[in-house]
Parts: structure tokens; C-alpha cells; sequence
């Protein structure tokens, strides 16, 4: 049993990544789970060439310096002849009705305010990618959320329509629920979720980020006009959002926490936040410095995800005729 997960490069990863996603991961992963740098996900929308070739290489040294076996992640483009080929393999698999009712297709291509005839067509196509990552390493598990639980859905659509059309080749996966862990949020806009993409930075505790400038994100970070300390996510949800932060670093249930100022309740998050950090950052630092170690960790596991996939596109491209 295999079971799937990816995280984009579309910026830094934060402490919602870490709490939310890689420490689990790392924690309580089995030794069959992959995980993998899902960099050609990051193209469906405007991005920097340069700088995405940076968070990828980051981000794989952070999979790592997290605790997740190197034999356990690989980066996506490296992929990219064998993902692109089993896309359009899926791509001639899937309907364009199928695609386009894609909810996450809608809500992005709108929010993205571009005209729909500017859309990228990568962004209507990406979840037959995601099928791709998906078939190609056999997954039969796929941990996501609500928002990707379509997408999922889709993959197990196009690999049962392959199997009954050409022949049995792939794994039909299964969506299933990731544990819920508390959604952190933005520290200068609580009423949004922290996230790797925005713009302003001041509201995002990256992973990799000094000491002391997580020290000044969060003491900058909005709480609420009343002075009582307690735990209230509706009324005070940027101090409910620090004391949620401090609890997933510390084990204490955010009521039992019994501060007597803001500024006290931010000077502990603050110093919890860095302890959780430290030794993330400094291997994943360590990582980056030895541009060789990175290198090898990153071709050894290019190498075992094509090779998990190989006869799964040799069989497919077979079963379809062009191969
Ligand atoms: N704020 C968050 N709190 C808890 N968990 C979070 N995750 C993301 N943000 C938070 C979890 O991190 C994993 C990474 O998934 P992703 O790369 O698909 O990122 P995302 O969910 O789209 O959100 P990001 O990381 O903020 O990126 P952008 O800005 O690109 O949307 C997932 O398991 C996710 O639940």
C-alpha cells in the first residue's frame, strides 16, 4: 500500500506546512509513503524560472531535514519524460467536459482575473498531471483535503476508463482524509490561511526564516482590541491562531494556557516556534550547503520513482497502441 503526497513550490515553506503537513509526515509515515516536490504543479500559474529551480532545491532539503527518508521523495520534473508521456496518454483518456468541471479549475481561473482566453491551459489540465504522479508510482492512497478530493476522484476515473478500454495496468487509488490538524493562519490577516504564495511576507513564518526575524513577525502579529488573554477562536482569532500555533510546538491544549498579556502569550510562541524550527533549519541549511549531498539525495530518488513507474508506462503506451 502506497500512499502519495506533494507539496508546490509556489513559495517558502511555512510553520502551516511544517504543523499542518511535513512533521506528520515525517512523524508518523510509513516506510512504503512517498512524497514528492510537485514543481511542474507550481507552472499553471505566473512564476519566476529562476527562483522556482530555488524552492524546489529548498524545498526537497526541508523534506529531508525534516525526518522524511531520503529514499522516500523525489522532485516531480525530474519526472518530466515520464510524467508528460503518461499524461497525454490521460489527457486522451479524459474528456474535456471532465476537466473543466474541475472546482478548483473554476475558482482559480477566475481568481486569477485573467480573461478565460488567458488562462493557462496547464491549469485546466494539471489534476491529468496529478492523475499522472498518481498512476505512474502505483499510489493506492492519496492524502488530501476537500479541494483536491475531486481531482483524486479523477485519477481513479481515468485509471479504471484505461484499464476496462486497453488493459490492466494501473492501481485505482483512493482519496483519504488526512488527519485534521488546525489550519494556521495568516499572522497579519487571521481571517486568511498562512500560505506559501503570498505576497506579503510579514504574515508568514517561513521555515527557514532567522531567528530574530520570527521573533519580530510575531510580535507584529494583529491580536484583538480587547486585553483579555483566552481562547476564542470567533471573537479573537488572531490570538486564538498563536495560542493554536503554540499548542502544535508545545502539546498543551490552547485553553490550558494561562498568560497574563499579548506580549506574553507572543514572546512564548515566539520562542516555541524557533525551538520547533531550529533543527529543520539548520539541516536543512546544512543540506544546501553541500550542493553534493543534495545533488545525490535528489538523483537517487529520481532514479527509484522512474524506476517504480517504468513498467506501468511501458505497459500503458503498449496497451495504447503507440509503443
Ligand atoms: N496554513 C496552513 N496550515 C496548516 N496546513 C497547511 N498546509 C498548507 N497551508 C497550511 C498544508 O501543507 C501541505 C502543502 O500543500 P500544498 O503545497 O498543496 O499547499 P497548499 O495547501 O496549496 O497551501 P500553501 O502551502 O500555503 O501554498 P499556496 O500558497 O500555493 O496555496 C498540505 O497538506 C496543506 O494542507
Amino acid at each position: 500500500m502506497t500512499r502519495l503526497s506533494a507539496i508546490t513550490p509556489s513559495g517558502h515553506a511555512h510553520i502551516g506546512n511544517h504543523l499542518g503537513a511535513i512533521s506528520r509526515w515525517a512523524s508518523q509515515g510509513r516506510p512504503g509513503d512517498l512524497y514528492f516536490v510537485s514543481d511542474l504543479h507550481a507552472m499553471t500559474v505566473s512564476y519566476n524560472p529562476a527562483r522556482l529551480r530555488v524552492l524546489s532545491r529548498e524545498l526537497l532539503a526541508v523534506l529531508v531535514a525534516s525526518g522524511i527518508a531520503p529514499e522516500q521523495v523525489f522532485v516531480q520534473s525530474d519526472l518530466v519524460r515520464e510524467l508528460g508521456a503518461l499524461s497525454w496518454v490521460l489527457e486522451c483518456t479524459c474528456s474535456y467536459g471532465e476537466a473543466a468541471r474541475m472546482t478548483q479549475f473554476k475558482q482559480k481561473s477566475t481568481e486569477s482575473g485573467e480573461p478565460m482566453n488567458s488562462v493557462r491551459l496547464g491549469l485546466l489540465t494539471y489534476p491529468v498531471l496529478m492523475a499522472a504522479d498518481i498512476l505512474l508510482q502505483g499510489a493506492s492512497e492519496v492524502p488530501v483535503g476537500d479541494d483536491q478530493a475531486q481531482h483524486v476522484e479523477l485519477a481513479r476515473s481515468l485509471a479504471r476508463r484505461f484499464n476496462s478500454t486497453y488493459g490492466e495496468v494501473f492501481t485505482v487509488p483512493s482519496a483519504v482524509m488526512p488527519p485534521t490538524t488546525a489550519r494556521v493562519r495568516d499572522l497579519a490577516d487571521p481571517t486568511r490561511k498562512m500560505s506559501k504564495s503570498t505576497q506579503d511576507t510579514i504574515g508568514s513564518v517561513f521555515i527557514l526564516d532567522e531567528p530574530d526575524l520570527i521573533r519580530r513577525k510575531i510580535r507584529r502579529a494583529v491580536t484583538d482590541g480587547s486585553d483579555r488573554v483566552a481562547y476564542s477562536p470567533e471573537d479573537q482569532p488572531g490570538l486564538a491562531n498563536l495560542l493554536e500555533i503554540l499548542s502544535a510546538c508545545t502539546g498543551t491544549p490552547p485553553r490550558d494556557f494561562t498568560f497574563g498579556s499579548y506580549g506574553e502569550v507572543k514572546e512564548a510562541v515566539a520562542e516555541a516556534v524557533i525551538e520547533e524550527l531550529r533543527p529543520i533549519r539548520k539541516g536543512a541549511l546544512d543540506l544546501l550547503a553541500d550542493q553534493g549531498e543534495l545533488d545525490r539525495i535528489r538523483k537517487a530518488g529520481a532514479e527509484r520513482a522512474a524506476e517504480r513507474g517504468a513498467h506501468r508506462l511501458t505497459s500503458a503506451l503498449r496497451l495504447a497502441g503507440v509503443a
